[in-house]
């Protein structure tokens, strides 16, 4: 048997998403995610222009021969675009392989290595009573990790905060923004930033959720890559007593070594690498510890495959997984990531921002919920198929991620 097809769907319900469709000459049909934020067409392109004419004909089943083909044969290596495109084939290939075996993905990968996953939910709030509502309700729906984002003052706008925080919006925190009306985007938003003012705020806000919420609750806070390297040790340092399970991405990831400043001074648990897309890019930071998790999500490493290698080469170090999860990795991109949290041994919880009704109209999904825990489902496959019908309702409609200045009008990271 062989691939026939590979067609590549680019939809926007509720919000971008590049989605590739595989089908064999015995119509068995596989589906890959490759959304890069913002940079969606690009992909697009990789896969149309310069991808899909090379996979019609092969042998679906030679899955890590293809991975090497597209990685290795196409001579410029890695880079978000180039690994977005293959994380696609490969998950195509791997849902095609596990519903031809008539099994659920995670049984190819080695079986289940637990019940159910814990996930973290995301938190956010303008003030500290916003924050303390938003967190609430996470409690009270049973989740037992939440991250936590607050507003800045003096500032307007900051990552990571709802726009609408009340009880019941709060799944609404989106990065990416599109025009006026709704309509396409013709460049980023742009949003403003002081980080003496978050290193002094952002403890403070701690306490006050420690002492709120208890010892128990699992909390994380994302730093999301503002940080100098000893402006990241004094955050990591600062927030010690109040036990976060993780602190991502305190000071951008490809200078690896400024790590190890971070390291020498706190012992808060540090996590890292959703931009990254291949396990070259996090070499230092796991052979020297410098992290304990990684942050990579199957749509932008490689797919299932490339995710693979990199959770193995994490696990030797002792360093555990904490799969990237926003709304802009579509449905089929959560679900490749919740297989291989089943099944590896080195799990360390999972992000898990749920996408829109709109979205799940398209992307019709059999992972389920409980209690703070995803489970992948038993559905042949990856368990997502997406309606073709329902996608070609909403056509792609240009969305970009901030950029972000000082408060002189010196560009920073968002
Ligand atoms: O900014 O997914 O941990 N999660 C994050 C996300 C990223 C977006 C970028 O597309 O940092 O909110
Ligand atoms: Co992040």
């Amino acid at each position: 048997m062989s691939i026939s097809t590979a067609e590549v769907i680019v939809t926007s319900p509720g919000r971008n998403f590049v989605t590739l469709k595989v089908v064999t000459s015995d119509g068995v049909v596989g589906w890959g995610d490759a959304t890069l934020n913002g940079r969606e067409l690009a992909v697009a392109s990789y896969l149309r222009d310069h991808l899909a004419s090379t996979l019609i004909g092969r042998d679906e089943d030679r899955i890590e021969d293809t991975w090497q083909y597209l990685y290795r044969g196409a001579y410029w290596r890695r880079g978000p675009v180039t690994m977005a495109a293959i994380a696609a084939v490969d998950m195509a290939l791997w849902d095609i392989k596990a519903k031809k075996a008539g099994v659920p993905l995670y049984q190819l990968l080695g079986g289940a290595s637990r019940d159910k996953l814990r996930v973290y939910a995301h938190a956010s709030g303008n003030d500290y009573p916003a924050l303390a509502r938003a967190i609430r309700g996470y409690v009270d729906e049973g989740y037992t990790a939440v991250r936590i984002q607050t507003g800045v003052p003096g500032l307007e706008r900051v990552y990571g905060v709802s726009d609408t925080a009340e009880p019941g919006q709060r799944y609404d925190y989106e990065p990416a923004h599109r025009g006026a009306d709704g309509g396409a985007a013709t460049r980023p938003e742009e949003e403003d930033w002081d980080t003496p003012a978050y290193l002094r705020h952002v403890p403070a806000i701690f306490e006050k959720v420690r002492e709120e919420f208890g010892p128990e609750l699992r909390l994380l806070h994302d730093a999301h890559h503002r940080m100098s390297p000893i402006e990241a040790a004094r955050l990591a340092k600062s927030l010690e007593p109040y036990d976060l399970f993780w602190l991502e991405d305190v000071t951008p990831g490809e200078d690896q070594e400024a790590f190890r400043l971070v390291r020498q001074h706190s012992t808060t648990p540090l996590a890292t690498g959703e931009v990254f897309n291949s396990v070259h890019d996090y070499r230092t930071l796991i052979t020297e510890r410098l992290i304990d998790y990684v942050r990579s999500a199957p749509t932008h490493t490689g797919g299932v495959t490339g995710m693979k290698k990199l959770l193995d080469f994490a696990a030797i170090y002792g360093i555990r997984s904490g799969i990237h999860g926003p709304t802009d990795v579509s449905p089929v991109g959560m679900a490749a990531a919740l297989h291989l949290d089943l099944a590896i041994h080195n799990f360390g919880i999972q992000e898990y921002m749920p996408h829109s009704e709109l979205t799940l109209e398209a992307f019709r999904t059999s992972y389920t919920f409980d209690r703070g825990f995803l489970h992948p489902g038993e559905t042949p496959g990856l368990g997502v198929e997406l309606d073709e019908e329902v996608a070609a309702r909403h056509p792609y409609t240009a969305a970009y991620l901030p950029v972000n200045r000082l408060l002189d009008g010196t560009v920073h990271d968002w």
